[in-house]
This record gives C-alpha cells, structure tokens and sequence, in this order.
C-alpha cells in the first residue's frame, strides 16, 4: 500500500483529478484548520498552506477545506497554495448549537465514527441514540467505546453498560490499563478514517495516545472542582497511526443536534420504533393520537417505554424543525434572486458598479 493509500486515498478521489493536476500539484489532506491556515499531510511529510484567493473569496464556509478533505496545492517551498479542494466522499456534520439553522461540518471523508462515553461521567444512553441517528443521516458507520471501566461501577451503570455491549456491540476500554484495547485496535485499518467523537473528558485522546503507542497528544487532567479537563482538545486534528489507520481527535461535543432530511429515525437507532411507524394506519401518522397508531399502541401494551417514546418524537420534532427551517431558506432564496432578476429586468444597476 502507497503512503496515499494509507492516509486514505481511493479511487474515488484519483477519479476526480484531470492528468494535468495530477502533473503539477501536491495531493495533501487536511489534517487541522487553523483559520485560514491549513496543516496538510502529503505523500513526503506536511506542509502549512494558505487558500488561493479564488477559493478564499469563493468558497461557502462549508466548501472550505475541512479537517480529513483532500486538497491540491503547489507548493512553495515554506508554504503550499490549495487551489481545489476535492469532492467529498462523505462527511460528519451536526446541527450548529444554537438557535440558527446551520449545518457544521467536523469532518470529511470518514469511514468510522468512534462514539466514546465514559463510566465517570455517566453513560448516557439518550445521547448515544441522537449520535446514532445523525451518523445513519451521514452515512459513517459507529463504533461504540465504554472508557474509563477501571474505576467503580454502580449497579445501574452495570445494567446500562450490559445494554450498549448488548444493543449497539459497545467495547469496554479502558485507556489507562488498556483493557480491551486490543479488541479496539482490531478495528482499525490501515487506510481507513475514524473521528473520535463524545463529550469533554471522555478520554478521546487518551484513547487515541494509547493507539498511538507515543504520548504526543495533549490530554486533560480532571480538575476536582469543575470536572473538566485542563488539556482539553481545542481544534480538530488528523493523525495516521504508525500501526496504520488514520484517526481524527476533535473537541468534546455535548450536542449532537440532527440535520437528518429523512422524516423517520432509522430504525436500528430505536430498536424497531421507526419499523413500527410504518404499520401506522396512516403513513403520514403524527403519533400522537391517531387510530391505527402502531406506537402508541405499542406504548400503551408497555412494548415501548414512555422514555423511549418521548424520545423518538423529541428526535422527529428536531429534525421536522430543522427540515422546515431549510426549506423556508431556500424559499426566501428563490424570492430574492427573483427580485434581483426582476431589477436587471428593468434596467436598473447597482450603485456600486461604475
Ligand atoms: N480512570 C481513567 N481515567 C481516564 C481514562 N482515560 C482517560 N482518563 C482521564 O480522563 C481525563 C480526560 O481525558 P482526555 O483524553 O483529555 O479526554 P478527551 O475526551 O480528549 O477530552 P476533550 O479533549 O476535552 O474533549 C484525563 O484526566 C485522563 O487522564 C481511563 O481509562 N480511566
Ligand atoms: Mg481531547
Ligand atoms: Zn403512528
């Protein structure tokens, strides 16, 4: 396998380049964005490189380069110049926090998404499912992490641990006595992507160190009083594991707000709700007080628990919101532009231009 092929490039990528970009740039990825200052990974070590100003000026916020995008650059010697950024297998996004409609990407080009939740800051079982969702919207595959299992555990948290191994084949690790962490490592290839993704003080990092078989990533020492981590991660970084795989450290994440367009959460997130919903009487049934309800009746004879109904319609609500919210944009989109070509129409010019 070539160093391209083992920082993840594919034939998908080498198919979009002409033969004379292939001649004349660097092919790099993206390892951490720095406002406009880009760390890349290419074929001979990295490069810190700039935007070219076509690309600066013309890209979206979302079309600039992201952490795990492939680019092209020329390089200059100190610096590189990106002059394209190439199109996306697929990428990891989220609702922005917040009230504004925004979708942010965290990163491009995944292939597996490592959710980790810790026993010291309680697994949460909620959380897990909106990740799941989202995940199942993006089209990247989980891989479920229990860390921190050498310290105490609850009987209640025992119960929920045996249900993520059960439910969603979650590893018990733990970092620091590197318990399991075989059974993790077996899951990572060469040439593959994986974001870690979870709250602060998870122990992402600790994890990825301990893959790493080096301490170079910063990790966060518990402060007793607030709980939180003083190295905490600050920016989203790529790193090829010298054992192989390339993995992605980015900052704890609490929400993982949804930007599903599908109308139902899939169902292997929710353990068969959403197959239920499509026996509904109804397929436009709002499940909330319908005859012929297959949710509520399953509510009612105790097959789903009041829990998990608030939350399917919690997570259905969101991306209802999220959905109407686009579709007002593009409406108002289309209105303006039309008013603008209406404008040209009748001859009028913008001040500004001379
Ligand atoms: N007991 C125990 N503590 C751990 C384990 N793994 C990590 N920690 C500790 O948990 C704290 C947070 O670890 P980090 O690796 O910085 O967590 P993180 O998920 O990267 O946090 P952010 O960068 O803030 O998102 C540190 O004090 C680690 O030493 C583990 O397996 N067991
Ligand atoms: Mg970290
Ligand atoms: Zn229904």
């Amino acid at each position: 396998m070539n160093t391209l092929n083992k920082l993840g490039w594919s034939d998908f990528f080498e198919t979009s380049l002409t033969p004379d970009e292939k001649q004349s740039m660097t092919i790099g990825r993206i390892s951490t964005v720095n406002k406009t200052n880009y760390i890349v990974i290419h074929e001979n070590g990295i490069k810190a490189c700039e935007l070219a100003g076509n690309l600066m000026f013309g890209l979206d916020e979302n079309e600039k380069p992201k952490t795990g995008d492939w680019v092209l650059f020329v390089d200059y010697g100190d610096l590189g110049i990106i002059s394209k950024v190439l199109p996306r297998y697929n990428c990891l996004s989220r609702q922005k926090s917040g009230k504004e409609i925004a979708e942010q990407i965290i990163a491009a080009n995944i292939d597996y998404a490592v959710i980790v939740q810790c026993l010291e800051i309680g697994l949460n079982l909620r959380r897990l499912e909106r990740t799941l969702v989202q995940l199942q919207n993006c089209n990247i595959d989980p891989i479920v992490l229990i860390n921190k299992t050498d310290l105490l555990i609850s009987d209640e948290q025992q119960k929920t641990m045996s249900f993520m191994i059960d439910a969603y084949q979650a590893i018990p690790i733990s970092a620091y006595h590197g318990n399991n962490m075989k059974l993790l490592k077996d899951q990572i290839l060469t040439g593959k992507s994986y974001v870690f993704i979870g709250a602060s003080g998870v122990g992402k990092s600790s994890i990825i160190n301990s893959l790493q078989e080096g301490n170079d990533i910063k990790t966060g020492e518990i402060s007793q009083a607030t709980m939180k981590g003083a190295h905490t991660t600050t920016s989203r970084e790529l790193y090829i594991l010298k054992r192989g795989g390339v993995v992605i450290d980015t900052p704890g994440t609490r929400e993982f707000g949804l930007t599903a367009s599908s109308s139902e959460p899939e169902s292997s997130a929710f353990h068969g709700i959403g197959d239920l919903a499509k026996n509904c009487k109804f397929h436009n049934c709002t499940h909330t007080n319908e005859i012929g309800c297959k949710i509520l009746m399953a509510v009612k004879t105790g097959g789903i628990s009041e829990d998990e109904y608030e939350s399917f319609m919690r997570l259905n609500r969101e991306m209802e919101h999220y959905e109407s919210s686009l579709q007002d944009r593009k409406q108002k989109g289309k209105k303006l532009s039309k008013i603008i070509k209406n404008m040209k129409k009748s001859g009028y010019k913008n001040s500004s231009t001379p």
